[in-house]
């Protein structure tokens, strides 16, 4: 089967089953029949909310194989829509669900909108924190600060209130309560691997039971924010880990920050590239190469420990 990434066509004459069902920044989704999709992640990078001409050869292939990996280490705090790995390494078969409106943000650090709507009235989605934070600053705990795609393509921020009358009240909670328990497992078993994981976003849908499903990519670089842990230091914004070349370069040029955005020289994709498997290498303990070989390692491969301990290897 072609790369589904070089397709330009809603239809493809040599995929008849696979109907293109929408596109994000940098992936796409096809049907495969009724009851599955095909979610396919592109090389094509992001910044400053502008997709850049130039790609960064495997970035997809890291993030699929990364997202695959969480997904089979917290299935004891919930299941999820994936089914399988292909061969590619840049795409999976998921369970076609029904999604919920709401985008389910988990802020463990002071960042980004948090940062800014802090700043203003000392709350975010309804949580009121404690006075003199200052950016990038460890939370008391994580919070749970529901999010919307509003008509702008833009994330808005959205109270539990605001969330709770979009998905209803034990919905809510329920969502709440996973998204919580994901980032807690997650953000700890990075932390020990260099990476503190600031913030980041879920995406549930409900299956044919009604049963809750985790969807989308999940604790990868591109749902959540990746920094260096020896990096750390509060008080100003913190360097990506995955982005930062790119952001650098793109700050040195005259570049308006509207598309389209600047090409990337090839140090800064080598660069870009080296961080995203070292990434994928430290979270997985697979070494890259590995996972190109055999992209279904990262579901069973030891590297690490599974949420709720029961079960894991010596
Ligand atoms: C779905 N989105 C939003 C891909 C991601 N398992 C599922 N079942 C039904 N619908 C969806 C999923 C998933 N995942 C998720 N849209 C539909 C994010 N998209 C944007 C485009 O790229």
């Amino acid at each position: 089967m072609p790369d589904p990434e070089h397709l330009g066509s809603r239809r493809n004459p040599s995929m008849p089953d696979t109907e293109h069902l929408g596109s994000g920044k940098v992936r796409e989704l096809y049907a495969l029949g009724a009851d599955r999709l095909l979610l396919v992640a592109s090389d094509r990078i992001s910044t400053f909310d502008v997709v850049l001409p130039t790609a960064i050869p495997d970035k997809g292939r890291v993030l699929t194989g990364l997202a695959a990996f969480w997904f089979a280490r917290t299935l004891a705090i919930c299941p999820n829509h994936l089914l399988a790995v292909r061969d590619d390494g840049r795409s999976t078969e998921c369970r076609r669900l029904t999604m919920l409106p709401i985008e389910c943000v988990v802020r463990g650090y002071l960042s980004g909108s948090g940062w800014k709507d802090y700043q203003a009235t000392g709350e975010v989605s309804g949580h009121r924190l404690p006075a003199g934070l200052a950016e990038s600053d460890r939370l008391p705990g994580p919070i749970f600060t529901p999010a919307t795609k509003a008509v702008t393509g833009h994330d808005e921020n959205i109270t539990r209130a605001q969330a709770g009358e979009r998905v209803g009240r034990e919905r809510l909670a329920a969502v709440e309560r996973l998204s919580l328990e994901l980032y807690r497992f997650a953000a700890e078993y990075a932390l020990a691997r260099g990476i503190i994981i600031a913030d980041t976003k879920f995406e549930f849908g409900t299956d044919g039971e009604g049963r809750l499903v985790l969807a989308d990519e999940a604790l990868t670089p591109d749902s959540s924010r990746f920094w260096p842990a020896d990096k750390y230091v509060p008080g100003r914004p913190q360097p990506s880990y995955d982005k930062q070349f790119v952001r650098d370069f793109c700050e040195q040029t005259a570049w308006n920050k509207t598309a389209p955005g600047p090409e990337l020289p090839a140090g800064v994709v080598a660069g870009t590239r080296a961080r995203y498997i070292e990434a994928f290498e430290r979270l997985t303990g697979i070494s890259f190469a590995d996972y190109l070989a055999h992209p279904e390692i990262v579901l069973t491969a030891p590297g690490g420990t599974r949420a709720s301990g029961a079960g894991n290897r010596p």
